[in-house]
């Protein structure tokens, strides 16, 4: 008989730290993949330790924090969130992105009119989040889309939403590169975006 220690692991990436150059700095990836993720991992697995949840998936642990131990909930919240906003982060960029297909610009704009008031919300939601955490771009139940934006590691999948972009904005994405200005960082960001993933994400149930 087998027993299989399962725990939640750092994903690799799809491309190497230096890939999103000049837009994402090469030690900015590092630093945030191979330290702050890999911290998220180690303490989430920590968190649940001996728990049947390690083996469920990232999702299912975030929509039912409410029923965990009561000193367990705050660390699987922030490290279960990190967890989980960062790897789906990373996959959201390309090296290579697609551009936007006609479909999901016309998906785009029958919500927000034009790509570039699209923008212009997203970048204000990015822009308005006052310490760490995200813009959002929703796909809500009835398949609209709303932008929302997320303190620290809070996620809309904690409320069964689902988030099909994103953008972390905590200063540790992009201070080594940006400092203070992070509406540059904001705007080099959608050099790196893969459209075709958002679209992906958006088709998904
Ligand atoms: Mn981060």
């Amino acid at each position: 008989m087998y027993i299989v220690a399962m725990t939640f692991l750092l994903p690799k990436l799809p491309y190497d730290h230096d890939a999103l150059e000049p837009y994402i700095d090469t030690r900015t990836m590092e630093i945030h993949h191979t330290k702050h993720h890999a911290a998220y991992v180690n303490n989430l697995n920590a968190a649940l330790e001996g728990t049947e949840r390690l083996t469920k998936p990232i999702e299912e642990v975030l929509q039912s924090i409410d029923q965990l131990p009561q000193d367990k909930q705050t660390a699987v919240r922030n490290n279960g969130g990190g967890h989980y906003n960062h790897s789906f982060f990373r996959q959201l960029m390309s090296p290579k992105p697609h551009p936007m297909s006609t479909h999901l610009e016309g998906i785009i704009m029958s919500y927000f009119e034009t790509i570039d008031n699209f923008k212009e919300k997203f970048a204000a939601a990015a822009m308005g989040r006052f310490g760490s955490g995200r813009a959002r771009l929703i796909k809500e139940n009835d398949g609209s889309l709303t932008i929302m934006s997320t303190s620290n590691q809070d996620s809309p999948v904690m409320e069964g939403k689902k988030p099909i972009l994103w953008l972390d904005v905590r200063e540790h994405a992009y201070y080594l590169k940006y400092q203070n200005l992070r509406a540059d960082y904001i705007k080099n960001r959608r050099n790196v975006v893969d459209r075709k993933r958002v679209e992906e994400h958006y088709e998904e149930a």
